[in-house]
């Protein structure tokens, strides 16, 4: 049986989405949580492909990258398109919400001096999010409340996954009142341990 092993940070942020696909797969795997500060990182951190986390061990190699992990497993689990265009267009939109999710979490919501945060802030609440969230709105008014193709995708998995991150910086909920399918597939889905 292959093996996986997810090292990370004790956070939700980019092995949430790799969490959830394993879990959609039924995979078990050992979800390996470092702390950011600690010995066991420092000494690790160079010894990474580049540097950071996440990495995905599959039966011993150390893998990284996370949209590139996301697409490897969404493949294994069906939740790729049928063509290279819908993979194309798909991987497009994956890509533009791990751009969203560092625009909200790295760049405003771990900013730590004040007048920078207070200057981002206006900037990611009336510009960023605004934007983003009217992209995917569209995007699921078009395709049956999922965000490409009229089917679950590695996509609507990822947005789910750095949405609760998201909600928490913005102080709303984001989900509210788009993605109604996903939403659905949210409530019904099997109770993740992570
Ligand atoms: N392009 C990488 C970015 C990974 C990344 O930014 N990792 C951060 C945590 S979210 C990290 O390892 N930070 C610790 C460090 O750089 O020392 C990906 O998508 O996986």
């Amino acid at each position: 049986m292959t093996g996986y092993k997810l090292v990370y940070f004790n956070v939700m942020g980019l092995a949430e989405p790799i969490r959830f696909l394993l879990s959609y797969g039924g995979i078990d795997f050992e979800d390996v949580r470092l702390d950011h500060s600690s010995a066991e990182w420092v000494n690790l951190k160079p010894k990474t492909p580049f540097g950071q986390l996440p990495t995905l061990e599959i039966d011993g190699k150390v893998y990284s990258q996370t949209l590139p992990i996301c697409q490897y497993l969404a493949k294994q689990f069906n939740l790729r398109g049928k063509t290279d265009l819908d993979n194309l267009q798909i991987d497009a939109i994956a890509n533009a919400l791990h751009d969203f999710r560092r625009l909200v979490i790295s760049s405003y919501y771990r900013e730590t001096d004040p007048i920078l945060k207070a200057k981002k802030k206006t900037e990611v609440f009336t510009q960023v999010i605004p934007s983003y969230l009217k992209k995917l709105e569209e995007l699921a008014k078009n395709n049956g409340g999922y965000l490409y193709g009229g089917e679950l995708s590695y996509a609507d998995l990822f947005f789910v996954a750095i949405s609760d991150a998201i909600n928490t910086a913005y102080e709303s909920d984001i989900t509210k009142d788009i993605l109604p399918k996903i939403q659905a597939w949210v409530e019904k889905r099997p109770n993740l341990k992570f």
